[in-house]
């Protein structure tokens, strides 16, 4: 980048037509980030996609001014079954501010108090299993195991139904449903003009409507069975209400004009939340052990910081209190989720034609994708960002650092709503684990990742043993 006004077709464009996207799209847009530099664009299929991952860009895209979010197809596949869920929703759609407006009291920090018992709840059921483990020595599959734990922790602290995942050696068929569901949503984007994709879309389309059944009996339990989510609200029995989202969505009247959300919208609203609630974690969380497990060092410190605050207790009880007294276990989270953001891209809409960097051209309505993870290694976090190093989010090191260096959160105002309750939960069972067992790496596990719209180590097992806090 030499500084010049670039003309729109001088930006790197790499054509995937012939060769169509990778079963990993997402590492395969990280490869051409390093091949081609912080913007290029991918072209498929006659459609063309601006990639961007310098800290210089995403801090101009970041501008809530000159861009807002943008729903790039891959949304538009989830929104095929969760709809105008906030995570789907476009912009100007009244239900976003409003559902917004509803819900932003239920995610503040304050309010992870309500939910700290479900949480600890779900955390009790992984040491459980993973005590079985640790005694007879057989290794755990780390990210189906946190995906159990954050799948239940969702059901229960949301809306108060149980999962019951620990107990089931296969994921609960409303799992398996979402998972193919948000496959199908990846896989899409790779598809070959003109081919026949009957069967696929059938079949995924069985699976929305099963998703989308279960949810209605949930809410039907709660409503006493009034109503169904065809967009018209039942009668709603006020004193069912109950202070998880569920019972919020059905209460809470919107502050401006006194209405409620409508059924339908809250069919969507909890699917959006099962799913956003419990990928995006659950992975943090196996990244997180993961990293632990080839850092002694950093493994240690978070050893040493939990057992400061629960000693030799054999079933410490952690309380909401002490989550926060857990820094260096939420910073190995933060410098996890830095090198492998679980949800690793997010679009951004330019509001007018704008030269981005002021060299490259971006039209009204186009949208450019930031890459997260290559932004999360642009050269302000030093020369060797590969590396694994907690320090970086130290709170000297992190005010140091431009905001807008560090996104798997994504930016703005639709910027991601369960930030606290993620990493709440993940803080909590995390500090839990490493100071109950030690990790050994049994298989010398070299990380792979799985794509399945979100990121996970794939196929990453590990042993335990039990420890007290002198080991
Ligand atoms: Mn979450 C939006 C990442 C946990 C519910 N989330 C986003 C976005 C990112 C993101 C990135 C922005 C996407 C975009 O701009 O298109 N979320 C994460 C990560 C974790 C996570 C990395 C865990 C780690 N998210 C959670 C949890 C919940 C949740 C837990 C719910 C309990 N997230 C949402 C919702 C949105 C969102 C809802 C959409 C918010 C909006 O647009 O209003």
């Amino acid at each position: 980048a030499d500084g010049a006004v670039r003309p729109y077709e001088e930006v790197p464009v790499v054509d995937l037509s012939a060769t169509g996207l990778s079963s990993t799209p997402l590492q395969q847009a990280m490869a051409l980030a390093r091949e081609h530099g912080p913007v290029y664009r991918r072209r498929l299929h006659g459609h063309e996609l601006m990639l961007v991952s310098s800290l210089e860009l995403v801090t101009e895209l970041s501008d809530e001014e000159r861009f807002a979010k943008g729903i790039a197809v891959a949304l538009e596949n989830v929104r095929e079954f969760a709809g105008d869920g906030l995570f789907t929703a476009y912009n100007d759609e009244p239900n976003w501010a409003k559902a917004h407006d509803i819900l932003m009291p239920a995610f503040a920090l304050g309010s992870m108090r309500t939910y700290h018992p479900a949480m600890l709840k779900v955390a009790r059921r992984v040491l459980d299993s993973w005590d079985r483990r640790a005694a007879d020595g057989t290794p755990v599959d780390v990210a189906d195991d946190m995906t159990r734990m954050t799948l239940d922790t969702i059901g229960l602290a949301g809306f108060g139904f149980d999962f019951e995942s620990f107990a089931r050696d296969t994921p609960h068929p409303f799992v398996e449903a979402m998972v193919r569901c948000l496959e199908w949503s990846m896989t899409r984007l790779g598809r070959q003009p003109g081919g026949d994709y009957t069967e696929e879309d059938a079949a995924f389309r069985a699976d929305a409507d099963y998703l989308a059944s279960v949810v209605d009996e949930v809410i039907a339990t709660r409503t006493g069975g009034s109503g169904d989510a065809d967009g018209t609200p039942g009668a709603r029995d006020a004193s069912e209400a109950s202070d998880d989202l569920l019972g919020l969505m059905l209460g809470a009247t919107h502050p401006a004009d006194g209405t409620t959300l409508d059924l339908a919208n809250i069919r969507n609203q909890v699917i959006t939340f099962l799913i956003a609630g419990h990928e995006t974690t659950s992975g943090a969380l196996s990244f997180a052990l993961h990293h632990l497990l080839k850092d002694p060092a950093a493994l240690r410190l978070a050893q040493r910081e939990a057992d400061e605050l629960w000693g030799d207790a054999t079933d410490p009880d952690p309380s909401f209190e002490d989550i926060g007294r857990l820094p260096f276990t939420r910073q190995v989270l933060n410098e996890a989720l830095r090198l492998w953001p679980t949800a690793a891209a997010f679009s951004r809409q330019a509001s007018e034609d704008t030269l981005l960097g002021g060299r490259y051209p971006v039209k009204a309505g186009e949208l450019v994708t930031v890459l997260t993870p290559m932004l999360h290694r642009d050269p302000v976090w030093g020369d060797n960002p590969e590396l694994f190093d907690p320090t970086r989010f130290a709170p000297e090191a992190e005010a140091a650092r431009s905001p807008h260096a560090y996104k798997p959160f994504g930016t703005g105002e639709r910027a991601c709503i369960g930030r606290q309750f993620a990493l709440h939960e993940a803080t909590m069972l995390l500090a839990m684990l490493v100071h109950r067992y030690r990790l050994v790496d049994h298989a010398d596990y070299r990380l792979r990742i799985k794509e399945t719209l979100t990121l996970k180590p794939d196929g990453f097992t590990m042993t335990l043993g039990r420890r007290t806090p002198a080991d």
